[in-house]
């Protein structure tokens, strides 16, 4: 088991965790969720990953042959990063129908005061919330409907998604009060390694994100070596070298950002890489920082060229997970539906 499937519960620990088609994937989405996904594989744990495409069309309604083609393109990622399907259940939320039956239960327990805190709401809503969607309202309910139709019991993901997991935990608290059950696992949150909030890389204040307008602003799984390497010349800094220890990174969001993400790509802590780099200017660390993320990304999106050359097979995969995950959240589902008094369940 890694670390951060060690905590004791009464569950079975079962990891689950899931990113939106809302985009092509980027370097926050990698380092923060997919690649720890992958680490998490071989913990001896079973692990659920889900490509979630009903939670992308809450902010956006794409194209429907986008929507198709970012859906197989994710799936593509994962399976491209290193995540097996014969290892992990990897399927796309929509094809079993459990996480919008239970998210409607959810959206009956939680409570309209927890939704308005969310801070991605109100970022994602913006100024105009009389026009935002219903679904991006309830966005987090479906997000604890997707983690709890599984009794998932650690979910690994970036930093930006804590409200919304004390937000999973609150719900399941308030189910199990309720009906005076111990249904539903009150779940842990695993937020780890130097690269949990990968910020902009043209303000260090803001997170890297696939729906930002600036392309700039981010590395996507697609782009290609000379692409990075004109991004990471291109990204903002600050006059300073490079301090040797973490100390002298405060204060400095930009530079802080671009050492963390070297040492997420290099599997290092970030005290080991201010050790080597420190004292060196950004005109020489960020030619090192490029040479490294093309060497870690240029075989990923090669293969997910591959991989979506046949978009069957990517289709097979998921229509496959998707059994297997209905197989596990059918039986949930109804328990679910007996506890709070369904006739017929
Ligand atoms: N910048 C980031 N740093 C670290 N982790 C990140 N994640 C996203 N951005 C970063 C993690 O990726 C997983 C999937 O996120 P998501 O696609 O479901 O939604 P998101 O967090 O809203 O990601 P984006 O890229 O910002 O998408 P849009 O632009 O559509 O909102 C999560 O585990 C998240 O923490």
């Amino acid at each position: 088991m890694t670390e951060g499937v060690q905590t004791p519960s009464a569950f079975t620990p079962r990891v689950f965790s899931g990113i939106q088609p809302s985009g092509g994937l980027t370097l926050g989405n990698y380092l923060g969720a997919i690649k720890r996904f992958v680490d998490m594989q071989d913990s001896g744990v079973e692990t659920i990953y889900c490509v979630v495409d009903l939670h992308a069309i809450t902010a956006t309604l794409f194209e429907p042959e986008t929507l198709r083609r970012q859906t197989r393109e994710l799936a593509a990622g994962y399976i491209a990063s290193g995540l097996d399907p014969a290892k992990s259940i990897l399927f796309n939320q929509s094809q079993v129908s459990t996480h919008a039956q239970l998210a409607w239960i959810f959206n009956c327990i939680a409570r309209m005061g927890w939704m308005q805190r969310m801070t991605q709401w109100k970022d994602k809503a913006g100024k105009n919330q009389q026009n935002a969607s219903l679904g991006l309202f309830a966005y987090p309910a479906l997000m604890a409907a997707d983690i709890l139709a599984y009794h998932g019991t650690h979910v690994p993901v970036g930093e930006d998604q804590k409200q919304h997991l004390e937000l999973t935990r609150d719900i399941a608290i308030k189910f199990n009060h309720d009906y005076g059950v111990d249904f539903f696992p009150i779940t842990e949150p695993v937020i780890e390694g130097a690269a949990t909030r990968v910020m902009s890389l043209r303000d260090g204040s803001k997170k890297m994100s696939k729906s930002d307008p600036s392309d700039a602003s981010r590395i996507n799984m697609t782009d290609d070596a000379d692409t990075i390497a004109k991004k990471i010349r291109k990204a903002k800094t600050d006059p300073e070298g490079l301090p040797s220890d973490v100390k002298g990174l405060e204060d400095r969001p930009e530079a802080r950002n671009l050492v963390n993400i070297y040492a997420a790509l290099n599997d290092q802590s970030v005290e080991d890489v201010l050790r080597d780099v420190g004292g060196k200017q950004f005109s020489e660390f960020k030619p090192m920082l490029s040479d490294l993320a093309v060497e870690k990304l240029s075989p990923i999106s090669g293969e997910m060229a591959r991989l979506m050359a046949d978009p069957a097979e990517i289709d097979r995969i998921l229509s496959d997970g998707a059994d297997r995950a209905r197989a596990i959240s059918e039986p949930i589902l109804k328990r679910t539906y007996e506890i709070i008094g369904m006739v017929g369940a």
